[in-house]
């Protein structure tokens, strides 16, 4: 299948773009992309891509912006139940870590999530996924982490794997193997660290349904030294790691992280000036999720001057969850990370494209439009890149393409013209 997009103001997001005069300047003198078998094969202008692609179908973007299809690079959707009572509860005056510590939290997720089948799980993050969609995201991650026992981690990551095949949209699965030790377990948290290190990572990794493994790093969770115990055990099974860190507390996970070379360090709220060094040093991406931040009503924001000094890559995700972030707009975490955390228009347009593309490992085969990549893009009815961060609510998507397939645009679950 070969097609040409042609009249579009393209926003490649390549590095550098951005410097050589700002996104806005940023836009591409070529105005068409031809994509042959889903991946783009070339840019530049309509008649010279019209000629050498003669016979493809042509599709008239009419001057619309294009950027590369949106990332959204953490995210917890697949899970059973909601908590809005606990909301209520923080609201009265509870915190989130004490309600946690009382057997709350992820603990009454994970027993909701425990009583949904593969499919049952798939079809209700739907929902919150089509919400994505419709923010022209075309890369998801998923993670795992609210099974807490091996059966049903690995159910989650198969409904992963199964809404992959139920929306036109790539999926990057995450076993998120320490999130938080299950009520009981015997010899508690070294007890449950040795049973993921011994049998529930070597079979996740056996089932090939992970790309990635995650942890969290936090007083109410696990300890540096039973994180880095995990991420021995991943690292020996080739498995790359990224890490939940300094979200409540300076627990030092951001050096812990850059440590084992990991693929990005998430949350970073009370990350220090060495931790920033080291995440630099590493080359990990510093994931802001700025949901959480504002959910929690958090009031330390992540070290955003210190990491862009720095040269560390910023990227913003939804970290849609029920307990911090019940989020679902990608759109709206770009304008919190304006707004509460002081990053630039740019920086967030580069934050959930290229550098989202970064955290995951996937930067070679998507994240810019540039030749060879997928071609997934997000075609918008705004004229300024800044207005994709401007504004909360208004769905400015015109029309997602993933993997060079035209997508309709709409709320409900959108149907593949191929
Ligand atoms: N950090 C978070 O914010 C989520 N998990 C994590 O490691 C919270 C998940 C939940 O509260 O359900
Ligand atoms: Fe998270």
């Amino acid at each position: 299948m070969v097609r040409v997009f042609v009249r579009a103001r393209l926003l490649t997001v390549r590095a550098g773009a951005a410097e050589a005069g700002g996104l806005t300047g940023g836009i591409d003198r070529h105005d068409s992309i031809a994509a042959v078998d889903g991946r783009i094969a070339a840019i530049g202008s309509q008649d010279e891509l019209r000629r050498r692609f003669a016979d493809a179908e042509v599709i008239d973007l009419e001057g619309r912006l294009v950027t590369p299809g949106l990332i959204d690079c953490h995210t917890h959707i697949v899970y059973g139940g909601e908590r809005s009572a606990e909301m209520e509860r923080r609201l009265a005056g509870e915190s989130y870590e004490s309600i946690a510590r009382a057997g709350g939290g992820i603990l009454s997720t994970a027993a909701a999530t425990a009583r949904l089948g593969e499919s049952e799980l798939a079809a209700v993050a739907l929902p919150r996924i089509d919400a994505l969609l419709a923010d022209g995201v075309t890369t998801l991650e998923i993670k795992s982490g609210y099974g807490l026992e091996l059966e049903v981690e690995l159910r989650c990551l198969r409904a992963a794997r199964r809404i992959a095949a139920l929306r036109p949209l790539s999926v990057s699965a995450t076993y998120l193997a320490a999130h938080v030790v299950p009520a009981e377990f015997p010899g508690g948290s070294d007890g449950y660290v040795e049973r993921i290190c011994s049998q529930y990572l070597p079979a996740v990794a056996a089932s090939g349904l992970a790309d990635a493994v995650d942890a969290y790093c936090e007083t109410i969770a696990f300890s540096v030294e039973q994180v880095a115990r995990v991420f021995e055990c991943a690292r020996v099974l080739g498995l790359p790691v990224k890490l939940h860190a300094d979200q409540l507390s300076n627990m030092h996970g951001a050096a812990l992280a850059a440590r084992f070379g990991a693929l990005s360090a998430d949350h970073l709220e009370f990350s220090d000036a060495a931790g920033v060094a080291a995440l630099a040093r590493a080359g990990t991406v510093a994931v802001l999720l700025p949901g959480a931040f504002y959910f929690l009503r958090q009031r330390q924001a992540p070290p955003v001057r210190a990491l862009r000094q720095a040269g560390v890559p910023m990227a913003i995700a939804s970290d849609c969850n029920p307990g911090t972030s019940p989020l679902c707009s990608l759109l709206a975490a770009m304008n919190l990370a304006a707004v509460e955390f002081g990053l630039s228009t740019d920086e967030c347009v580069a934050g959930v494209t290229r550098e989202a593309a970064r955290a995951l490992g996937v930067l070679a085969d998507r994240g810019t439009i540039e030749v060879g990549k997928s071609c997934d893009l997000a075609i918008w009815n705004v004229e300024q890149p800044a207005a994709l961060v401007y504004s909360l609510g208004g769905q400015p998507l015109h029309q997602r393409v993933w993997r060079g397939g035209r997508l309709p645009t709409c709320a409900a679950a959108p149907s593949t013209v191929r």
